[in-house]
């Protein structure tokens, strides 16, 4: 066994084709109603257009997706806003200390603040140098890297940050809390 850490988690397969994996419609994006929005624990709660949204510092972040169900995709070279931004933005208080991920369609994930303030934590608009297509989230998706992607929700509309931590949709259904694919933490 060597010192270097392998380059995909344990027992996934690394797949050329970009699967597209969700559950419900995909969203239809209207750019004049469409809003995002920051609630919950926050100093300073957040209501944006999605021209508003497009103004807000950018950041390019590349990173690999690890699917639970095991074929991971490597390199994807995501655009849009550092999560951090927005967390500045919103001000969270001390009892903050999670956040739900709220997408259209009711789809919910949650993670520890601490986890999202990663600097490889993104809300994405584009990939690979194009805009973000509907079917893989677009117009706004959250990337969390170092998380299965059921945490990186698609179609995102809104944060609410939170005191304890509230389930998601496949958290709910069994699957890890955690979700780290490098402990290979699939299921509760
Ligand atoms: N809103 C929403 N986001 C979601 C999901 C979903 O069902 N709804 N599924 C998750 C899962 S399990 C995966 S594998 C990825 C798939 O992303 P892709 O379709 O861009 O490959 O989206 C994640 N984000
Ligand atoms: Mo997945």
């Amino acid at each position: 066994m060597g010192e270097e850490k392998q380059r995909t988690p344990p027992n996934q397969r690394v797949t050329s084709k970009f699967p597209v994996l969700h559950v419900g419609p995909i969203s239809k994006f209207d750019p004049k109603t469409w809003d995002f929005v920051v609630e919950g624990l926050v100093e300073n709660p957040v209501k944006l257009t999605y021209e508003k949204f497009l103004k807000l510092p950018k950041t390019v972040s590349v990173s690999d997706f690890h699917c639970v169900t095991g074929w991971s995709k490597l390199d994807n070279r995501w655009e849009g806003v550092a999560f951090k931004t927005i967390s500045d933005l919103a001000k969270p208080l001390k009892e903050a200390k999670y956040v739900t991920v709220v997408a259209e369609g009711d789809y919910t994930t949650s993670l520890p603040l601490e986890d999202l303030l990663n600097n490889d934590v993104l809300l994405a608009y584009r990939l690979d140098a194009k805009p973000l297509e509907p079917e893989h989230g677009g117009p706004l998706r959250l990337i969390v890297p170092k998380k299965y992607v059921y945490k990186s929700a698609k179609w995102v509309r809104k944060l609410r940050f939170t005191k304890e931590q509230e389930l998601g949709y496949w958290e709910k259904r069994g699957y890890s809390n955690t979700a780290d694919p490098w402990k290979e933490e699939r299921y509760t």
